[in-house]
């Protein structure tokens, strides 16, 4: 009892850990209660300081090797890896398990896709012709004389080469300038198949293959782009192929959008397909009726991370928080379920069920957790799993044990700014078109375009990093342009509203005002950075703003990042020409020579660069530097000050 006490007293106070009020309130709970959550994990877990450098390696067993970050120079692996080869290689590493991810999961969208396209599967149809035809052409398919089933074959035959061909460029390499294009070509970073770039990933970094840092960056790159330009973009416009592409929609977030007297069911994860399925069985008049019988006013289908973030942009579904309050909601007592398919899902989320009698349920092959339920979804037959799922959330409902406290706080914002929809937007329906947008950067009005995206981190004060950047950003102007759990933070902040143009700088807060739009897009989920790329490639077509995507006034940031998804996002970002940040922790001693080549070495050779910064402003700052000196190279950077936020400012905003 005494020791317990001892570790107690060493948490932090919850102010420090969350800038999130509901969850926060349920971390207060659920250690009132005894029941441990990320966070306080993360209080309780040093973090190893020698593999948070990337200092060490165990890619044999000669080893596992440890370097010393402070003399980064002063030893070598028993095989001879210097610092940088062990450092380059645990760096693809992560980016070939982050683009695995996202690869995967766009490959399980393409596999549906051919399904429903030979008439194999009947529960999802196409939704979205249009945009299949504007696809199938963006990659130089002819449509003129086609029928959709036939666009959709050849599209699909096409993007299958995304994953599997070994030789040649993948298919929407047809989408980047071609002055980006030809950098690529010159470095041999084209990507062939996301396959072959995985594959050869891994065997260059198995020991003994490549042991030269450069080398093994330039297969990072091609890996990352095979992600960025590959398995994420098809995830995202198959998925608006088949759900339908986003358009604005008002929509809620934070857990008071949980509801006390109703059948709460949560979906988590990544993969639409299980979301699109809940759907249908949450509004099935016989599943409605059933939890009537049950005593409760409805059934209330709400999301989270990047399985909500995909539909809230799309539907306007309710989202009920980010990452790291995942297992907070469960502190809730009123989830009755919560399904999940892949990624970002935590372990410990099945022991917080268990604590709350809430039903956890894993859906997908690749993914069971020990003490959760496994339904396998299958998509011939989706209700067969989600109506399941619902009549065991009806059951938790009926016999539900535990007191229900619910935050009672919820956001409106507007969310589902997809590239098609940005177009539209500024352009009109007739001559939808980037111009608008290019014409405001060059006349100062916006003086460049962010993209801030990513996860929250037990490691620092959630949402906290997000917010702050993203404010200081817009108060200068740069528009924001969100995804996945930053767009999340963003919207519990209240910046996702038209409203919150008053927070934005005098330019910026003018467009904002005439189109009637947010200082602050959200586009969707993390495979939706995708759009921010096809975003940029529109803006270089357009014109003014430089030929290639380095030369755009545009930088990147995933300020409390996690996972090696980020990583590798960052690293196509970077391939791709953008300045792109991180917070948290950098997995890279600094004083090395790998260092220099990802901070400073690849923009050199006409890709973008990576920076870090745990601090907010510095990191706004930084980013905006950045597009003031690509404004200075297009020769429009005119007269304009940086506005420094002042400490009395700082508060007047928050
Ligand atoms: Ni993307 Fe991070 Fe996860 Fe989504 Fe959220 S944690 S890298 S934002 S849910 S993938
Ligand atoms: Fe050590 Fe080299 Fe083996 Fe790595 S590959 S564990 S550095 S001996």
């Amino acid at each position: 009892m005494e020791k317990k006490k001892t570790k107690e007293k060493t948490l932090p106070e919850i102010k420090e850990i969350t800038t999130c009020e509901a969850t926060g309130q349920m971390l207060k709970k659920a250690r009132d209660e005894g029941v441990e959550l990320c966070f306080d994990r993360a209080a309780t877990m040093k973090a190893c300081p020698i593999g948070e450098n990337s200092a060490c390696c165990k890619h044999c067993s000669m080893g596992p090797c440890r370097l010393n970050a402070k003399d980064p120079y002063g030893k070598v692996g028993v095989c001879g890896a210097t610092i940088d080869t062990i450092q380059a290689r645990n760096f693809g590493r992560m980016i070939a398990a982050g683009g695995a991810a996202h690869t995967d999961h766009g490959m399980a969208m393409l596999d549906l896709f051919r399904e429903v396209v030979n008439g194999n599967i009947k529960e999802y149809t196409i939704k979205d012709p249009i945009k299949l035809v504007d696809v199938a052409e963006s990659i130089g398919i002819e449509t003129a004389e086609k029928t959709t089933e036939e666009v959709a074959k050849a599209l699909y035959e096409e993007l299958e080469r995304t994953y599997t061909q070994v030789e040649g460029e993948i298919p929407f390499a047809q989408r980047v300038p071609p002055k980006t294009l030809e950098t690529w070509r010159k470095l041999g970073i084209v990507p062939r198949g996301a396959m072959r770039e995985i594959m050869e990933m891994m065997h260059r970094t198995h020991m003994g293959v490549d042991q030269e840092y450069n080398n093994i960056m330039k297969q990072g790159s091609r890996t990352a782009l095979s992600d960025g330009w590959g398995g994420s973009m098809v995830a995202t416009e198959i998925s608006d192929i088949l759900f339908g592409t986003p358009v604005p929609v008002a929509a809620e977030v934070n857990m008071g959008v949980l509801k006390e007297n109703q059948v709460n069911i949560i979906v988590h994860g990544h993969e639409p397909n299980l979301f699109e399925s809940m759907m249908q069985s949450v509004n099935s008049p016989t599943l409605i009726q059933a939890a009537k019988d049950a005593g409760a006013e409805g059934i209330n289908l709400v999301g989270m991370c990047c399985s909500g973030a995909e539909m809230l942009s799309r539907h306007g579904i309710p989202h009920a928080g980010n990452f790291t309050s995942t297992e907070a909601i469960m502190v809730t007592g009123a989830v009755d379920a919560m399904a999940v398919d892949v990624q970002c899902i935590q372990q410990a989320l099945s022991k917080v069920a268990d604590c709350y009698g809430t039903y956890l349920f894993t859906t997908n092959p690749r993914c069971h957790i020990e003490g959760a339920d496994h339904i396998e979804f299958h998509e011939d037959n989706p209700s067969q799993c989600t109506d399941d799922i619902v009549i065991k959330a009806i059951s938790r409902f009926k016999s539900r044990k535990y007191p229900v406290q619910i935050p009672n706080i919820r956001n409106t914002g507007i969310h589902g700014f997809s590239y098609e929809y940005i177009n539209y937007m500024l352009g009109g329906s007739f001559r939808g078109s980037y111009t608008p947008l290019n014409d405001n950067i060059i006349n100062g009005r916006i003086r460049g375009v962010a993209g801030v995206v990513g996860c929250t981190n037990p490691r620092v004060k959630q949402d906290w990093v997000h917010v702050e950047l993203v404010k200081e950003l817009i108060r200068n102007d740069v528009l924001v342009l969100q995804t996945g759990c930053s767009q999340i933070a963003l919207a519990k902040a209240g910046l996702c509203s038209p409203e919150a143009a008053y927070l934005a700088g005098p330019g910026l807060s003018e467009v904002c005002d005439a189109v009637g739009m947010p200082p602050v897009l959200g586009m969707g989920s993390c495979v939706d950075n995708s759009r921010i790329l096809i975003a940029a490639s529109e803006m270089v077509r357009v014109g003014g703003l430089g030929e290639s995507i380095a030369e755009l006034p545009v930088a990147g940031a995933a300020p409390e990042y996690m996972s090696e998804k980020a990583i590798c996002i960052g690293q196509y970002f970077v391939a791709s020409g953008v300045y792109t940040i991180f917070g948290v922790t950098f997995p890279v001693v600094e004083n090395t020579r790998f260092h220099d080549l990802l901070f400073s070495g690849l923009e050199k050779q006409g890709l973008g660069k990576w920076g870090f910064s745990v601090d907010p402003h510095e990191m706004a700052q930084k980013m905006i530097a950045h597009i003031d000196s690509k404004r200075k190279a297009l020769g429009i950077d005119k007269t304009r000050e940086r506005k420094l936020v002042d400490m009395a400012e700082r508060r007047d905003l928050a």
